[in-house]
């Protein structure tokens, strides 16, 4: 292989393109070792330009222009794929392509899991089933018909209506699709195989009668219901808030058990990691329901925030993706509570994005280059691209919001389009100046604030300065000042609100905003229900944190106040009692939600304390963070055991938001409670008696970190008990991953031969491989870089297999800049070892040279 660096991708260098592809037909004979497709595309645009169709791993059999074959000078056909030197101004192309879908184990393009044919095209997977301008502003009207055994593929499915089903009478059956909406390549989507099905139906606002299927494996249908129940919670929803209906009378979603992300949005034929599909109470946790409804949703959302209006290049991937991730986030605390659910959202920015931001694979919401775009799925294109969004909702209000919406789908349904219109179609709709708003879409990196108040009690006026800083990023060496929707409280002594919450438009590199005519605040309440996503220094705020954690009446804050305690005790030590005693108020106050008192609970993750620190020493972080917890434990021991008991119910499992909150609390006791000297025999009994996966997963979670029989005896029986299930084993794995005991890293290394483990299973290199170097720092950073070592072995093991996993992987090692220098110097040479190992994937090689380079 040549050391040739893949080429980089720019959005200054966009162009249109010269051709339309204006309808497709495509026909596929299926078969698991060779598949044939044909390929009929009316083609328009320039003439005479040279039409470059994309293609990747495709055996060509036969080209024909306007009905006529074309031989081999007629056309170039290079790594790039197929190009037509002179083609007219309009024209039929026939092209004839065979692939192998058997053995596609990158999990694009067209290949087979468990015995089903299934598609993922985004972002660039279609130019691996036929040559295409497989690009998302050419937008075609898709005819699609599958041919093959009648009894092996009893289902055959791909987007829009059915057209035709009939046996061709050699064993074979051929159905035919045809979707109406023109839709770019990447929407494509096509499944056949033999697949169990739930169906319902669902009428719209207008009338339209829908009928919903989903299609899993035989004998999975009934752990489906909660997938379906969300699915039509989710079309009410959008019509209800969005004023958006579905457009066709069918919807389906297909759970496959090997696929690369989470799902995708293909017009009406959502795919699905069976993953978030399947529940029933034995096998899934409440988190497990909280993500299969907020990515059911997700993905029905797409239909008008990513399918009808598109985007028109990679760059633009938020415009979609952030966009929906604060639609399903909307929807999610409309269901659940509003506040848990922007803890929790916040908790995953924090913990993943902005990791990803003070990194050296920072990039910005809309990047300015790329050379794999499968790397730019990212937690700051979905998460800090959904605050983006959430930051222009607060600016505008949700009428302004909904305003913009509206006028966004008038000027655009139908198109493929930028960030610039969605903003364009915002500030026109309300009038609003979102001119310097918009470097959140161009500026990478967590914008810092530094925050001072000062009380005159001549004038009466409390002056509150902001200070905004964003940190260097690649390529980015100065940041402009940002405009930073700022959401603040004042409090008077007693803990009340002294006025409405006020939200300050900061927008200069330092700006001093006067409170008029107001008393001496007690506290101050900076960045309520984080309005926007920063980190905030508040001088002199050491002296509020356990009045806010009393008082703040904004219930964000209140764990904001706890978190940001409990962050500088872990961090820099000192007193522990007011912080404890605080908690155990809330603890004690039986108003709270109990989903709310169980975040307060949660100490700050490892991650994010790492982001804290100048120099981040990973065993020291995560001592401190266990004294932390004893200290707790033995403080409000009591306490903590009444929660428990009191939340420990014997009422039929419901996955409610109820219910799971008081599951929540009860475990986040049980957390503390593991630490004391009766806490043992608590949390294996709970491991033996417990009736639903939330509360055994939570036992076992304590006990893979306590070294002794019941561990064992725990982790044999979670085997056994859930053997058949490849979902559960994936839990079963994953703990394991993220232990602190010493021996976990040959635990993981031998948990590689087990039988269930493959690298060609997406889910299960996730649970532990990315558990093991994501999700424990302890040990991934263990000393002599061992951790290290294995990371890099099984990313090169993956280069070969499905590299945009193992890049997805990798990023882990690129986290060096703040840990001691040998750490450093262990974590760069396995970077070099990846780099120099020959034939390296774009993908790989990306993540890995990006993550050498100095910033
Ligand atoms: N749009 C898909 C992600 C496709 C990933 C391609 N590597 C899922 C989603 O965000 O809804
Ligand atoms: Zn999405």
């Amino acid at each position: 292989m040549t050391a040739e660096r893949p080429k980089t991708i720019r959005l200054a260098d966009y162009r249109a393109s010269d051709y339309r592809i204006d309808t497709v037909c495509l026909e596929f004979d299926l078969g698991e070792e060779t598949t044939r497709v044909r390929s009929r595309m009316e083609i328009s645009g320039v003439g005479g330009a040279p039409l470059v169709l994309d293609g990747e791993d495709l055996k060509l059999i036969s080209v024909a222009l306007g009905g006529s074959l074309l031989s081999e000078g007629d056309y170039t056909l290079d790594e790039a794929g197929l190009t037509l030197p002179s083609p007219p101004a309009a024209f039929t192309l026939d092209i004839e392509t065979e692939i192998r879908p058997a053995d596609n184990s990158k999990l694009s393009g067209l290949y087979v899991s468990n015995g089903v044919f299934c598609t993922q095209c985004e972002a660039e997977g279609f130019r691996r089933i036929t040559f295409f301008l497989d690009r998302p502003d050419v937008m075609a009207v898709y005819t699609t018909v599958i041919r093959g055994d009648a009894t092996r593929l009893p289902v055959m499915l791909s987007n829009g209506n059915k057209t035709d089903d009939k046996d061709l009478g050699d064993g074979r059956r051929r159905v035919a699709w045809h979707d109406p909406f023109p839709k770019p390549s990447y929407l494509f989507a096509l499944v056949a195989g033999d697949l169990a099905c739930h169906a319902d139906s669902f009428t719209t606002a207008s009338g339209r009668h829908v009928t919903l299927r989903i299609y899993v494996e035989h004998g999975k249908q009934d752990a489906c219901a909660y997938a379906m129940d969300s699915l039509k919670r989710s079309m009410r929803w959008d019509e209800q808030r969005f004023g958006l209906e579905y457009d066709l009378d069918l919807f389906n979603i297909v759970a496959v058990s090997d696929f690369n992300m989470g799902a995708m949005e293909n017009k009406s034929l959502n795919l699905f990691n069976d993953k978030y599909v399947l529940a029933d109470p034995e096998t899934a946790t409440d988190a497990d329901y909280a993500n299969i409804e907020a990515i059911i949703a997700h993905e029905y959302f797409h239909n008008w925030t990513g399918d009808r209006v598109t985007c028109r290049d990679w760059f633009q991937l938020s415009l979609k993706e952030g966009l929906t991730v604060f639609r399903d986030q909307e929807f999610s605390a409309d269901q659940r509570s509003a506040a848990v659910k922007r803890i929790a959202d916040v908790t995953v920015l924090r913990g993943h994005q902005f990791p990803e931001d003070r990194g050296p694979l920072a990039h910005s919401v809309r990047p300015d280059s790329y050379t794999e775009i499968n790397n730019f799925y990212t937690a700051t294109v979905y998460e800090k691209g959904a605050e983006v969004i959430r930051m222009i909702h607060t600016l505008l209000g949700e009428a302004g919001f909904q305003k913009g919406m509206r006028l966004y789908f008038e000027r655009h349904d139908g198109q493929a389009v930028t960030c610039d219109d969605f903003v364009a179609a915002m500030s026109d709709a309300t009038g609003a100046d979102l001119a310097q708003f918009k470097l959140w879409y161009s500026q990478a990196g967590t914008p810092e604030l530094v925050v001072d108040g000062a009380y005159d009690s001549q004038s009466r006026v409390f002056s509150l300065t902001v200070a905004q800083h964003c940190p260097a990023t690649p390529g980015q060496d100065h940041k402009a000042p940002m405009h930073i929707p700022l959401r603040v409280g004042l409090l008077d002594d007693s803990g009340g609100d002294m006025a409405a919450d006020r939200l300050l438009d900061v927008r200069r590199a330092r700006q001093t905003f006067r409170f008029e005519d107001v008393a001496q605040p007690r506290a101050l309440s900076i960045n309520r229900n984080f309005s926007a996503p920063v980190l905030v220094t508040l001088k002199g705020e050491e002296s509020s944190r356990g009045f806010l954690m009393a008082h703040d009446s904004d219930p964000f804050n209140r764990w904001e106040a706890a978190q940001q305690y409990a962050t500088a005790l872990i961090i820099d030590g000192g007193e522990t009692g007011e912080f404890i005693d605080a908690l155990g108020r809330i603890l004690e106050d039986r108003d709270l939600e109990k989903a709310f008192t169980a975040q307060v609970l949660a100490l700050p993750g490892e991650d994010y304390l790492a982001g804290r620190v100048a120099l981040y020493d990973p065993p020291a972080i995560h001592h401190a963070r266990q004294a932390l917890r004893r200290a707790i434990a033995e403080r409000l021991g009591d306490a903590l055991r009444d929660a428990y008991h009191a939340n420990h119910g014997n009422q039929p499992f419901s996955p409610d938001a109820v219910q799971a909150g008081q599951r929540a609390l009860k475990n986040a006791a049980l957390s503390y409670l593991a630490v004391l000297d009766d806490g043992g025999d608590l949390v294996a009994g709970q491991y033996r008696a417990a009736d639903n996966m939330t509360d055994r997963v939570a036992a076992l979670r304590l006990l893979v970190d306590r070294d002794g029989p019941a561990r064992r005896e725990a982790l044999d029986d979670f085997h056994d008990r859930f053997a058949a299930n490849s979902l559960v084993l994936d839990k079963w794995m994953g703990l394991q991953a993220i232990s602190s005991l010493p021996d976990t890293l040959e635990r993981v290394t031998g948990l590689l031969d087990h039988p269930a483990f493959s690298l060609k299973k997406p889910n299960k290199v996730y649970a532990l491989i990315g558990g093991f170097a994501g999700g424990n720092p302890l040990h991934f950073h263990a000393a002599g870089g061992v951790g290290y070592a294995f990371l890099a072995d099984r990313v090169l093991e993956l280069d070969r297999v499905n590299p945009q996993i193992g890049a997805r992987i990798l990023a882990p090692l690129g986290r060096w800049q703040r840990l001691d220098e040998a750490r450093q110097g262990l974590m760069k040479s396995q970077l070099e070892r990846i780099l120099a190992s020959p034939g390296l994937s774009r993908d790989i090689l990306e993540i890995a040279s990006k993550s050498l380079e100095k910033q």
